[in-house]
């Protein structure tokens, strides 16, 4: 993730002024940051025994200077949140998890997300360890807004960032994961760890790097399978290409069933999109369907998507409150579809 680049962020507020609503049109309510105590970002939303509850990452000033690897977004902990409704009072919880609990950390706790299963909660976390290699983590709980015990170890076979875990309909559940660039997934793409590999892996014409999948095993604590990758196809059958920045995965993967589709979504990262690929298959493959979200204000892009109470909503980040790239703050807006069950486009 992250090129450090303040051109493209001004860009990017300037897209945002000039694609505003045309004359005669009513703009839709401005969501506003639904935390302002705290930097918050990367909002994974979900809803347990009938409540939102909404597990960010904490952006912080740590006065680490901008690098293309994401050196400054240093994260140290985690809050998590809840609201009784959508436009509802947003309740912090506090520390739910600290770095310094975590024997295996070494620094940049970043974007989590959180499951239930047999009355534990689990908060799943990347951080770099000792070694400064990203590797995921787990956590438990016996409450949805923790305090979280971390596991002593990693999960074994992890790797890169942004764990996203979805449990189907049938009770399996399965963690996407990864982001190339200061997400280190490039570095993965033999099977062992190349520390030389910053960004992607400069081969344009041939099948982008892409986010990873497994099935998590009855305990939530591991993989049950060998990771595959989550692949996805154009609308011809072929691969989206690694010089294809406007379409290909990035990080922050999410994902969601609707009416029997599985619904794959990501940030393209340094284009800043947020796109999706459905298939009939947790697993893929999936067929891009097109860009639901125009670039916020902010170099990163980072969502989740969950119904509640019959709708459908989108969480997400800018930096309204700082307008700087490091320091987030979430939102949360309706998420609309077309009767066929594409998503529209949301302009922010
Ligand atoms: O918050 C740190 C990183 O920025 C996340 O892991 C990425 O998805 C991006 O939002």
């Amino acid at each position: 993730m992250f090129l450090s680049n303040k051109l493209t962020l001004t860009a990017i507020a300037l897209i945002a002024i000039s694609t505003g609503p045309l004359l005669g049109q009513k703009a839709p309510a401005k969501p506003k940051p639904l935390v302002t105590n705290l930097y918050t970002a990367d909002p994974s939303a979900h809803v347990f025994n009938g409540k939102i509850y909404i597990y960010p990452s904490h952006d912080i000033e740590a006065n680490v200077p901008e690098d293309d690897e994401g050196g400054h977004f240093n994260m140290r902990d985690y809050h998590v949140f809840s609201m009784d409704n959508i436009n509802g009072k947003v309740t912090d919880h506090g520390v739910a998890l600290d770095i310094k609990t975590i024997p295996w950390a070494g620094r940049q706790l970043w974007a989590p997300d959180a499951a239930y299963k047999n009355g534990t909660y689990y908060l799943y976390f990347p951080v770099k360890d000792k070694q400064d290699v990203f590797r995921i983590g787990v956590a438990t709980s016996k409450s949805p807004t923790g305090p979280f015990k971390p596991q002593p170890k990693p999960i074994p076979g992890s790797y890169s960032i942004d764990p996203a875990v979805f449990t189907d309909t049938d009770g399996k559940s399965y963690m996407y994961f990864g982001g190339i660039w200061g997400g280190q997934l490039q570095r993965w793409h033999t099977g062992k760890y190349d520390a030389s590999l910053k960004t992607d892996l400069k081969k344009d014409k041939e099948p982008a790097l892409t986010a990873k999948v497994a099935r998590m095993s009855n305990d939530m604590l591991t993989f049950d399978e060998p990771v595959r990758d989550v692949k996805i196809l154009d609308k011809n059958g072929k691969p989206l290409l690694g010089g294809d920045h406007d379409r290909r995965f990035f990080e922050g993967a999410w994902m969601h069933k609707y009416k029997g589709t599985y619904y794959f979504s990501y940030s393209t990262g340094d284009t800043h999109y947020l796109a999706y690929a459905t298939s009939k298959s947790p697993y893929g493959p999936f067929t891009y369907q097109g860009t639901f979200m125009k670039p916020v204000t902010g170099w990163t892009t980072h969502h989740s998507i969950v119904e509640f109470n019959g709708k459908w909503y989108i969480f997400y980040h800018d930096v309204e409150l700082s307008g700087k790239t490091h320091l987030r703050n979430i939102k949360v807006r309706e998420l609309k579809r077309n009767a066929d069950g594409s998503i529209q486009l949301i302009t922010p």
